[in-house]
């Protein structure tokens, strides 16, 4: 029942971030457009492969005047992979340690993102040209209360236009911003892109920079995908540039998981010219690039703030000026001076500034060293707690219980 919650909503409280309120509503009534980068990690940012730039585009970004680039960012997805990332993006909540809680857990009642801002008068919606019911996608939307899915069908999809998965990143985002001229404004788009998806294949005439040479066709192929990905920002940025709508958005990017698992790791030592792939190694390579550009704004920075995807919504929201105080999540404002350099993977693993765990054992962030398991030790309770506390939440469809209006638990919940 309700009381359950209670215990979670005391600790939701005690670990509130307070907003910096020079950025609380920096940005606010901008139309506001997250683009979740298929499988993009962060180490091909500002990084080569035998000599050939792979993300030009995004390199240019972590040193642009507009941009924030968080440069230690990472994705806390488990099965559930691009659909984890939505649920954690919408809700500031983990998926689940088992299955894909997109599945398993699509007519809970949530609190999302799409929700809040659509109480502050934004239309939401996502734009991802696959079938709609992949990832059960049709069913949670309706949940998180999204105003429109464009899938599959809002998309002119050909056999020229399409690859792999479905339609090519760069005709996806100029039709998905055709389709953005017709939505009211403020909107809230949230992007998926599907071309660098594994087993990551281009056309020919997609492809821009030759294949790597290790042992791993996949991780050979990833970096051209990636280099097709970089430019189909660029792409969408000029496309939103020629239809008025750059000056008046905030774009949020940001990777969704790792494309290259573990089982490459003979090849990523040899890219990354490591004797070995080590789980310290391993954890540190799941971080993905987060970047929040505002137009005109010359607001960039550099920010290496420990984090993760955990984080973005109530981040977003302070941008945006809508207040989180009452709301039932677990991430912190990236802006807020209280927030920790802490980020929980949803398998238990977690990375500080000054600590990696991963395999029960407690590393030196600097020297990769293993140190003694004390030091991890506080931070390890927390992360069970904190995934404890989430898991409670989804799995008893708490927050049917929890008004966000005024942070009280619902009446009939203690009766
Ligand atoms: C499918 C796409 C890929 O629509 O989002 O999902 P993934 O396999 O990366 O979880
Ligand atoms: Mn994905």
């Amino acid at each position: 029942d309700g009381s359950e919650l209670v215990e979670v909503d005391n600790y939701v409280q005690a670990n509130q971030a307070a907003v910096n309120e020079e950025m609380f509503g920096k940005y606010a009534g901008r139309n506001i457009i997250l683009v979740q980068l298929e499988s993009l990690q962060n180490f091909v940012i500002n990084n080569e492969m035998n000599g050939e730039v792979v993300t030009p585009f995004l390199n240019s970004l972590t040193s642009d005047k507009d941009t924030y680039y968080f440069s230690d960012f990472y994705h806390q997805t488990g099965l559930g992979k691009t659909s984890d990332a939505e649920f954690l993006v919408e809700n500031s909540l983990f998926g689940l340690g088992r299955g894909a809680v997109f599945f398993t857990h699509g007519g809970n009642t949530y609190n999302s993102m799409a929700e809040s801002l659509g109480n502050n008068g934004y239309f939401s919606n996502v734009m991802h040209s696959n079938n709609k019911s992949f990832w059960n996608r049709d069913m949670i939307y309706k949940s998180l209360n999204i105003d429109k899915f464009y899938d599959l069908d809002s998309y002119q999809v050909t056999d020229e236009n399409s690859v792999n998965w479905g339609l090519k990143d760069i005709p996806f985002f100029e039709q998905s911003v055709d389709l953005m001229t017709e939505m009211p404004q403020p909107f809230y788009s949230r992007m998926i892109t599907l071309t660098n998806h594994y087993p990551f294949y281009l056309d020919e005439e997609d492809i821009m920079i030759p294949e790597y040479n290790s042992n791993s066709g996949t991780l050979n192929r990833y970096f051209q995908t990636v280099r097709y990905l970089d430019e189909s920002i660029k792409v969408f940025f000029d496309e939103l540039k020629e239809k008025g709508l750059y000056d008046n958005s905030i774009i949020v990017m940001y990777g969704d998981h790792y494309g290259i698992s573990e089982n490459h790791n003979k090849a990523m030592s040899m890219y990354l010219n490591k004797e070995e792939i080590t789980p310290y190694d391993s954890a540190l390579l799941q971080s993905v690039p987060l970047f929040i550009h505002v137009p005109g704004s010359g607001d960039g920075e550099v920010i290496d703030k420990t984090a993760g995807q955990i984080d973005l919504r109530p981040t977003i929201l302070h941008l945006l000026g809508i207040d989180t105080s009452n709301d039932m999540q677990l991430g912190a404002d990236l802006f807020s001076e209280e927030h920790e350099d802490f980020v929980i993977f949803r398998d238990g693993r977690f990375i500080t500034d000054q600590y990696v765990y991963a395999s029960e054992v407690c590393y030196d962030r600097d020297t990769g060293e293993e140190i003694g398991i004390e030091a991890c030790q506080p931070y390890i309770e927390r992360a069970s707690v904190e995934l404890e506390y989430s898991d409670k939440i989804i799995n008893g469809d708490l927050l049917r219980f929890y008004d966000e209006e005024t942070g009280n638990l619902k009446h009939e919940s203690l009766e």
